[in-house]
Formats: C-alpha cells, structure tokens, sequence
C-alpha cells in the first residue's frame, strides 16, 4: 500500500552550513508540502535509538555522535508517491554518485555527513513520523 507522506531530517552538516532555507526551497520546488516541522537537538540517545536497524553497521557509533552534534529540522512531507520520489529528489548516500541536481550532490559534504534523510519505505515513515511527532493518523 503507498502512502503519500514521507519522514525527512536535514542533519546537522547542514544546517550549521546555513542551508536549511535552501533545501526546505528545493523540497517545496519539487512538489513536497509540509505537514510538520520542528527544529531540534537530539542526545546521543535518542540518535542511537533513530539509528538502531544500523546498530551492527561499522559506522553506527560515528553516525550517532554526527546526528547529536547539534541541531536538525525534521519534517513530515506530503506529496503523491512521496517516498520513492523523495528519495530520488535526494538522490545516492554516497554524494559522489549522486545525480546532478540532488540535494545530496548540491549540500552533502561526504557518505556520513551527507546532509539529509530520507525514509525509505512507509511502513519506515509510519516509524519514523513518530518518533519526532504525535501522529494520530496513518502517515
Ligand atoms: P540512507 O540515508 O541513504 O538511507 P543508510 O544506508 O540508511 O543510507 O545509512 C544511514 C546513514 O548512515 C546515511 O545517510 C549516512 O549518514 C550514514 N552512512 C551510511 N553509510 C555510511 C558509511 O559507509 N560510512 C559512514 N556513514 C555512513
Ligand atoms: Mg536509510
């Protein structure tokens, strides 16, 4: 079943880089309404927690110090087919084989500090929607 809301966090690279205007404009210029929004400074706990399906993964510990080290913007987004197309307006990981035009290409620094998230399925957004926000509905 798609849904049309997706769960996204501008990190923290790149908003103490002054880019959150720029890419909140980027995700409006492509469709996106946003549902909800809130900026905030998450402990290395609840980071960890964001993060848990990565717990095993090499990078995990850096990865959670990263989303802690200062403020992000989460938002709920709205748009139809939203989680595949987000994920294509952000474009790879890795910004060294993101497309042209992505928002990772334009902002992300490198694999880690790669300046957004992007849910990658519903049932994740459904997950992640609640974890910043008191969603009553299905997302
Ligand atoms: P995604 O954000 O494109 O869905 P995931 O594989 O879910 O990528 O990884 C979650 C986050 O972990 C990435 O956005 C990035 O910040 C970080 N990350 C992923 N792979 C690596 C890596 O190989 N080295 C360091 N950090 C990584
Ligand atoms: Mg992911």
């Amino acid at each position: 079943m798609a849904t049309n809301r997706t769960l996204t966090i501008i990190k923290p690279d790149a908003v103490s880089a002054g880019n959150t205007g720029n890419i909140i404009n980027d995700i409006i210029k492509a469709g996106f309404k946003i549902v909800a929004m809130k900026l905030v400074h998450l402990t290395a706990e609840e980071a960890g927690k964001f993060y848990e399906v990565h717990k095993e993964r090499p990078f995990y510990k850096d990865l959670v110090s990263f989303m802690s080290s200062g403020p992000i913007v989460p938002m709920i987004l709205e748009k139809e087919n939203a989680v595949a197309d987000f994920r294509k307006l952000i474009g790879a990981t890795n910004p060294a084989n993101a497309e042209e035009g992505t928002i990772r290409k334009k902002y992300a620094t490198n694999v880690e500090k790669n300046a957004i998230h992007g849910s990658d399925s519903d049932e994740n957004a459904n997950i992640e929607s609640r974890f910043f926000f008191a969603v009553t509905e299905e997302v």
